[in-house]
């Protein structure tokens, strides 16, 4: 369910969402569940429990993807949360649960990420109203009704995330599920370097003001930033050089940034040294220099009694506990905002993600699911 004929790439409420949604919708309704779409575009199936008054449990992830993408990265954590809720086999807990399908959470068609869980956190402000409007209006959704898809105070008494780990770690230590005790805070910016374009036969180097030999300069020292501080990441991953023609000196280049740390100082301190370093080089090169902010997320650690209780959970399932932080943002880390919050990592066979060989293994899919359904008698006896 692609907009693409070859790969993979289904962005925010795009066309093959409305398959996707189809299909959701008849498992979370066999397994049980009553089925809604909310005025962000988020799937929700609910299942009740036995006290209706008592706080839900909120299961899922995103459904959207980035351009090109695995198959993993998102929908793994709303099948698993289906999965959970059959294992139940129509058997009703104390609360209820409800599993969500986010309708958009990479930022990739409108540049802002976490769109579907700001939803649900109330963070969907004017500009960014006007900016989806017409894609919420397209998909058949009414931009008015936003406010009713927001969580209200003791809705929820917990968000749990399954999600692949998209690195290194689990394998590297081969290990299959890793309990996320906090996620690395991100910002994320628009670029633009201005010089001008000319004639690329009759132009001599030394009259030139090409913007693309700036921001390949500048996107080096984000890299030697990145490198140069521990534990930092900083990526220039969208490049536009325009006019775009081979005998055309780039006029001007529109870039993404994307830096992250665990730490919101040394994140926030290192991206001020790479825009300084930006507005050297345009000072050197006579290149304006632009940029907007289209996310700061502070880093979040996940509450610390569902991390302990994730943590027994593997350990009553018999499998090793491991405990990480995760380098890639997540809807968790939006709705740790207003609920207690958790992530189960499952192992990235290659450290693979972001790209159509992302995998998971069929027996730590199964580990997680174990892992689940003992995290629901957790819960269960907790507030027994
Ligand atoms: O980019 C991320 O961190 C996530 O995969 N959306
Ligand atoms: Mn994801
Ligand atoms: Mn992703």
């Amino acid at each position: 369910m692609s907009e693409d004929p070859v790969v993979l790439t289904r962005t925010f409420l795009s066309p093959p969402v409305r398959d996707v949604h189809r299909s959701l919708c008849q498992w979370m309704t066999a397994a049980g569940m009553s089925v809604s779409t909310d005025a962000a575009g988020n799937l929700r199936g609910r299942y009740p429990g036995l006290d209706p008054s008592a706080p839900r449990l909120l299961i899922g992830s995103h459904i959207d993807t980035v351009p090109d993408a695995g198959a993993y990265d998102g929908p793994l954590g709303v099948m698993l949360g289906i999965a959970l809720v059959e294992s139940l086999a129509g058997r009703r807990l104390r609360f209820g649960i409800e599993v969500i399908a986010f309708s958009e959470e990479e930022g990739v068609r409108f540049g802002v990420p976490f769109i579907g869980s700001r939803a649900l956190t109330g963070d969907i402000d004017s500009e960014l109203l006007g900016t989806i409007e017409p894609a919420l209006r397209d998909f058949g959704l009414d931009p008015e009704k936003l406010p009713a898809a927001a969580i209200q105070p003791n809705e929820f008494g917990a968000y749990l995330e399954f999600h692949i780990e998209q690195g290194p770690v689990l394998e590297s230590l081969s290990l299959p599920l890793g309990v996320v005790t906090a996620i690395a805070g991100q910002s994320r910016l628009a670029v633009v370097f201005r010089g001008k374009a000319n004639h690329a036969g009759t132009t001599p180097m030394h009259l030139r003001r090409d913007a693309l030999a700036a921001a390949a300069q500048w996107i080096v020292s984000v890299e030697q930033e990145a490198v140069g501080t521990p534990h930092l990441v900083a990526t220039v991953g969208s490049l536009e050089a325009l006019p775009g023609a081979g005998n055309v000196i780039a006029g001007e280049v529109r870039m993404s940034l994307d830096v992250r740390h665990a730490e919101d100082e040394i994140r926030r301190a290192a991206l001020s040294r790479i825009l300084a370093g930006a507005r050297a080089i345009g000072a050197q090169r006579d290149i304006g220099i632009d940029w907007s902010l289209r996310l700061d997320q502070a880093s979040v650690a996940c509450d610390a009694g569902l991390v302990a209780r994730l943590g027994q959970a593997v350990a009553t399932t018999g499998l090793p506990v491991h405990r990480m932080v995760s380098g890639a943002g997540h809807d968790a880390m939006v709705m740790a905002r207003k609920v207690p919050a958790v992530m189960l990592f499952l192992r990235s066979p290659g450290g693979i993600s972001h790209h159509p060989d992302e995998s998971v293994l069929p027996e730590d899919v199964d580990a997680a699911l174990r892992v689940g359904m003992e995290f629901l008698r957790e819960l269960e006896a907790r507030d027994a």
